[in-house]
């Protein structure tokens, strides 16, 4: 008997318009699916449990439309989102798609690109704020090079610096509520990326003059794709105070963004991350309680029909390990199997409540007088830990 789960609105599970509604036309082929009627979207994502939508300024508004078209299509959306409950939860612009960003929006080596890019950023900015999204996600897919003798990476810094900074100040200006969330990836579409990992883009905000309200929206594929642990990556975002948002979906080893469903990329490692969002960290810390939001691409052999069961298959994923991970950690043996580990350990300060350098280092049994072999000898039992995941995540407990 199969136990599928049932998604609410409760669970927070948000799309990308660009994710259902991509149409399959790659590097090597041309559209496989047509285009849905966005309002069709926002419908579909209520029908199948989902409870937000997040877009494009161009996945939505066509570049270049008119203001009336603009208003016009505004009017309809609006009123799907009213009549449905569909929260716009996230909102983010493409500053990749239209060959004036070839080298880049904040970093191209033209300043009237970068102006013009900043502009159509503000401009969104005022549209994601009218729509009352929360976080504003910046990925900077064109920022990036394919030689490094076409571009000064310490102006690149500056500039992209200047660029967030600038939009920052303008939505404090404007006293909007949002966030904005920076996505790091790798390479692709260009050579290599500026920002290319949580790690990178943690440093970055360091130096930003408005860091307070710039945070991270990591994506499964992008840190996988720089052979890096996610779920190690969020828990840094978390530790940093950084986690403003999630990109949830599937990637198989090092090569191109594949973009598959969560959990069907390394399902192991959906477990832990699911394990981290659902469960927090063994001895407690900050939590994530923002959108699980799936940025996906419904491969290119699907039909539209089969779009939907796709987005589902995200969903079910993400409940099915919930479900898995809850029951892991409630289980006394894996309670057992994490004391024997050490896990809880440490949590405790490396130095006693009070105890100065000088008393620590004046301590012989600390360091001169130790026992390095004794030391050494404890079994700490992590492949046990790490097989009792396994056989919850498989269902054999
Ligand atoms: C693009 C990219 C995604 C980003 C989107 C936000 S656009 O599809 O591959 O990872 O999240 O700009
Ligand atoms: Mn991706
Ligand atoms: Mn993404």
């Amino acid at each position: 008997m199969a136990r599928i789960p049932t998604p609410s609105a409760a669970d927070k599970f948000s799309f990308g318009l660009w994710t259902v509604d991509w149409t399959g036309q790659d590097q090597f082929g041309s559209a496989a699916r047509p285009r849905f009627d966005p309002v069709e979207v926002v419908w579909k994502l209520k029908e199948i449990g989902a409870w937000g939508i997040t877009f494009h300024d161009d996945d939505l508004i066509p570049f270049g439309s008119s203001p009336g078209e603009r208003d016009a299509i505004l009017a309809r959306f609006t009123k799907a989102l009213d009549e449905t409950g569909i929260v716009v939860e996230m909102v983010t612009t493409n500053t990749f798609s239209h060959p004036i960003f070839k080298d880049g929006a904040f970093t191209s080596n033209d300043r009237r690109v970068r102006r013009f890019g900043l502009a159509k950023v503000l401009a969104n900015v005022d549209l994601a704020a009218e729509l009352g999204a929360e976080t504003f996600v910046m990925w900077g897919g064109r920022e990036g090079a394919e030689y490094d003798t076409s571009k000064d990476y310490f102006a690149a810094l500056s500039r992209y610096a200047e660029g967030i900074d600038t939009v920052a100040a303008y939505i404090k200006d404007k006293g909007y509520g949002l966030k904005i969330a920076l996505e790091p990836k790798p390479n692709e579409p260009r050579g290599d990326i500026l920002l290319p990992t949580v790690g990178h883009a943690l440093a970055f905000i360091e130096r930003l003059e408005h860091k307070d309200i710039v945070g991270l929206n990591p994506e499964v594929g992008h840190e996988q794709m720089a052979c890096l642990n996610y779920t190690a990556g969020i828990a840094q975002a978390l530790w940093a105070g950084k986690l403003f948002h999630i990109d949830l979906n599937g990637q198989k080893s090092i090569k191109f963004d594949q973009d598959l469903v969560f959990g069907h990329g390394d399902l192991l490692s959906a477990f832990g991350t699911v394990d981290l969002l659902e469960n927090g960290f063994p001895g407690g810390g900050p939590r994530y309680d923002g959108p699980r939001h799936f940025d996906y691409k419904p491969s290119r052999t699907e039909d539209p029909a089969q779009v939907w069961q796709t987005a589902g298959a995200n969903m079910e994923m993400y409940l099915l390990l919930k479900e898995r991970a809850v029951a892991f950690r409630a289980d006394p043996a894996v309670r057992e199997a994490v004391e024997r580990a050490g896990v809880t350990e440490l949590g405790e300060p490396t130095l006693a409540p009070g105890e100065t350098l000088a008393e620590f280092l004046a301590d012989p049994t600390v360091y001169r007088q130790a026992d390095p072999a004794a030391l050494a000898e404890r079994g700490y039992g992590f492949v046990q830990l790490n097989q009792l995941a396994i056989e919850f995540l498989m269902g054999a407990r």
